[in-house]
Parts: C-alpha cells; structure tokens; sequence
C-alpha cells in the first residue's frame, strides 16, 4: 500500500506509479486528476461465472428450504439440466438480455474482467450459442470477457445414463467446432458425483491439449472425486470449489502452481457446512482467487464485494487476501498477464474506493463505496 500514491497514465497503460512526491516531471505537463486520497485498487476481476443463461431456479431455491438437496433436486431431473432447458429457448439476444443487467450490476461495483462458461447446452448449437452471446458482451459494456468452454458440466436428459457417450458425441465434437471459431479461452469441466468422473473429465482435458487450450476444474465441490489431482497434473490454471480437497490434493495445487479459486455463495446458497482446507491452501502458498460462481441454481450473486465478504466471513480469509483473490490471484487463475495488478505497462483497468483502508471493501455488507471505474484509462 502506498499511503500517498499516484499514477500515470498513458495510451490506456499504467505508465507510472509510485509515492505523489515523486512522480516525474514529464508527467506534470498532462491532464491530472485528484482522487482526494481515496484508495485506488487494481480493477475487479470475476475469474468463476456462468452469467450467461436462460430461465431462473426459485422453484429450486423453495424446494431446498423445504429440505430438498442440490444432489436430490439434480437427480430428479431439476438443477443444471432445467437450466439447460431454458437456456435451449432462448436466442442469443435473449440470453444478452438476461446477462447484461447482471454485468451491469458487477461493473457497478467495479468490475473490468469477466470470466464466463458455456455448460448450459450441452448440446453443440446451444453451447456454441452461450459462448456467442459471452463474446458480445465486451462490444456492449466497457469490460473485458474470457470464455471457457464447460461442456462437460451436465449430463443431458438425452443421455442419461450414458456420459460417456454424452462425452464423445457431444462434448467432444462441440469443443473442436467452438474452438475453430474462435470461442473458446480455456476448458473447464465439472467432476462430481452429479456430473462427470475423473476418467470421463480426463479425454476432455486431452482434447483441449490438442487445441492447445488451458484447462480450469470445479472439483471436491460436493465430495471428493480426484478431479483436483487430475487437474494438477495437466497443469491447470485453476481448480475451484475445493470445500472436500484432501491435504495431497492441495499440495498437488502447489507443486503445479494452479490457483485455488473459492466460492462462497455456492457455499452459502447450499448451506454447506465443511469449508475448503484454508490453512492447508497457506501452509503450501498456493494463490487464492475469491468469485461469484454467479449462476441460476447453487450461486444466484452478481456482487464480487459480496463474495469477498463472504470469502472472509466463511473461510477466515483475510481482507488483503480477498482483495489479492479478486484482482492478482484472478487474473492468474484465468492466464492473465496484462491485469490484476497496478504496475507499468499493465492496462489502466483501476478502481477509487471512497474508503480509508481496503479492509473496507470486504467488511461492509451490501454497501458499494465505488467512487470511479476506470477501464482502459477511461473513466
Ligand atoms: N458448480 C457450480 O457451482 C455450478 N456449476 C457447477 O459445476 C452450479 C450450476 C447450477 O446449479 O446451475
Ligand atoms: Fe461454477
């Protein structure tokens, strides 16, 4: 923290930064502006969300507090797949029309990098249009977008029964079609006892390899599957959930360098009750990232600040270490060098917070203190 800081700004880049008493003369001559000593933090970065989808889960939500479980409601043929559903009808300016306020209401708060799958098709031409819509986004709002393709996230009513079918049908052919159009940043799967197992997640992750993709994981979300382990060992750049990872898993993490990216509205919409190894996560100094997992069934949450709260109160992260998981440590669980920090040569994407201390930011519920957003060295 630098106590009276400023920064330079140049064609959209951070060209300088550092103490106000040392800023260097050439910079004098330009524009300035005083940020009355508020704080100014890298911008936002959403690194976990699945923002764009059609339909919504009250119903879900009801049956949940009448004492339905996620995996109950799944297997009954609720959960992701009804979402599936939805998202089938709808066109792609439909689904723009359902995410936007969404990334409205995140931009709101700061937000300059989104991250966000497809998985609500699951079949080719949905999950192709899903990305589609994601790609748009960035030419209608002032933030930058990253995909991953998360076909492998539900088995599909037409092939229950059969995922790995479901696998070398679908998920596999539409990964290949995605990514020759361009869609597709990284691969992501979810491996859980209501989803895909390790061996099934694997010939995905090998597919993406071929297409020289990155790969990301929801793993040890519900219970533990081995897909941390997994995804350690192709080198992924994040494995996220974790509430069930074991300590040989967390280690695998650090050994392969990939983030630990945790969800705490997930944790707190299913009432979730055995937290991530937090202190394991430090004791092997892997990075944490901190997102909203927004999405229609267990983390309906558009507010990253939101998160953090929750990040700090749930999993006893602290509020430097919340702040680290949705700016620096995000941008490394999505691969990303040219963000999440304020340093030269990096984009101007910045946020001035009407607050004294960054603690501010994680310990206030439901209070925005945004005073500016800065995209691009725009405001
Ligand atoms: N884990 C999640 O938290 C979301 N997907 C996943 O793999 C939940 C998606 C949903 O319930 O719609
Ligand atoms: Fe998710």
């Amino acid at each position: 923290m630098i106590e009276c800081g400023a920064l330079a700004v140049n064609d959209g880049k951070i060209a300088w930064v550092g103490e106000e008493s040392q800023i260097p003369k050439k910079f004098f001559k330009e524009e300035s502006e005083d940020l009355n000593g508020y704080l100014c933090t890298p911008g936002l970065i959403d690194c976990h969300t699945h923002i764009v989808h059609g339909g919504d889960r009250s119903a879900e939500f009801e049956l949940r507090l009448n004492g339905a479980t996620y995996q109950e409601i799944s297997e009954k043929g609720g959960g992701i797949v009804s979402t599936v559903e939805s998202t089938r009808n709808s066109s792609v300016e439909e689904l723009l029309e359902l995410a936007l306020p969404r990334v409205d209401k995140l931009i709101s708060e700061g937000l300059t990098f989104l991250e966000i799958k497809s998985g609500y098709g699951l079949d080719c031409q949905t999950e192709l249009k899903m990305l589609r819509a994601a790609r748009k986004i960035p030419k209608l709002r002032p933030i930058n977008v990253t995909t991953s393709f998360l076909g492998a996230h539900a088995i599909p009513i037409e092939y229950k029964g059969s995922p790995d079918d479901y696998i070398d049908e679908v998920c596999i052919p539409t990964l290949r079609a995605a990514h020759s159009e361009g869609l597709v940043d990284a691969v992501d799967a979810f491996c859980e006892n209501i989803a895909f197992n390790v061996d099934q997640v694997e010939k995905v992750f090998k597919i993406a390899g071929e297409c020289n993709l990155p790969i990301k994981i929801h793993s040890e979300q519900l219970s533990h599957m081995g897909g941390t382990k997994l995804a350690a060992e192709y080198g992924a750049l994040s494995a996220d959930h974790l509430e069930y990872a074991s300590i040989s898993d967390i280690i695998a993490l650090a050994k392969a360098k990939t983030v630990a990216v945790l969800l705490p509205g997930a944790f707190y919409t299913l009432r979730e009750t055995q937290s991530p190894p937090i202190r394991v996560l430090r004791e092997e100094k892997v990075d944490i990232a901190v997102a909203t997992d927004c999405n229609p069934g267990s983390s309906p949450m558009t507010s990253l600040l939101l998160a953090m709260n929750m990040a700090c109160t749930f999993f006893q992260l602290t509020p430097l270490e919340a702040l680290a998981g949705v700016t620096c440590n995000a941008a490394k669980a999505l691969g990303l060098s040219n963000c999440g920090s304020i340093e030269i040569g990096k984009r101007a994407d910045l946020c001035v917070w009407k607050v004294k201390h960054p603690a501010e930011l994680s310990y206030k519920i439901g209070f925005n203190p945004l005073y500016k957003r800065i995209f691009g060295g725009q405001s």
